[in-house]
């Protein structure tokens, strides 16, 4: 496996539940490197550009509507894992153990953001961080996570 760059957002539901700190440890603890964060509230136009895949589908004004409805948290963050500890989609088809099966209940309120692979992970980035907030640094944990 080679390292994968993901974009991972705590949504507005998971910010106000006080899961900042739960979800973030789980990405640590894990050994994914973290190279950017912050927090934002997103405006509904920012919100659509987001989603803009899923702009025929029936639930997307209320998708956009939710995202932007509150403070969510943006991260960059690489690893050799992939999406797996986030979860299925709807939190009641994710296996426990996972964010949203542990954390979720429906599929409006999943809190939490991930990107599906590695070209849409380029594009989020790019759309969510200006070149300037990533940083470049070595992680020390790194030698001790991968052989
Ligand atoms: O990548 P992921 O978040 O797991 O699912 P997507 O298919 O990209 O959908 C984005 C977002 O849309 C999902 O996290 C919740 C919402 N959504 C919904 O409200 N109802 C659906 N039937 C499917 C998705
Ligand atoms: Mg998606």
């Amino acid at each position: 496996a080679q390292m994968e760059r993901t974009f991972i957002a705590i949504k507005p539901d998971g910010v106000q539940r006080g899961l900042i700190a739960e979800i973030i440890s789980r990405f640590e603890h894990k050994g994914f490197k973290l190279v950017a964060i912050k927090i934002l509230v997103p405006s509904k136009e920012f919100a659509q550009k987001h989603y803009h895949d899923l702009k025929d589908r029936p639930f997307f004004n209320g998708l956009c509507a939710f995202l932007s409805s509150g403070p969510v948290v943006a991260m960059e963050r690489e690893s050799k894992y992939g999406r797996k500890l986030i979860g299925a989609t709807d939190p009641q088809k994710s296996e426990p153990g996972t964010i949203r099966g542990d954390l979720a209940v429906v599929v409006g309120r999943n809190i939490i953001q991930g990107s599906d692979g590695p070209e849409t992970a380029k594009d989020e980035i790019n759309l969510w961080f200006k070149p300037q907030e990533l940083v470049s640094y070595k992680s020390n944990a790194e030698k001790w996570i991968y052989e």
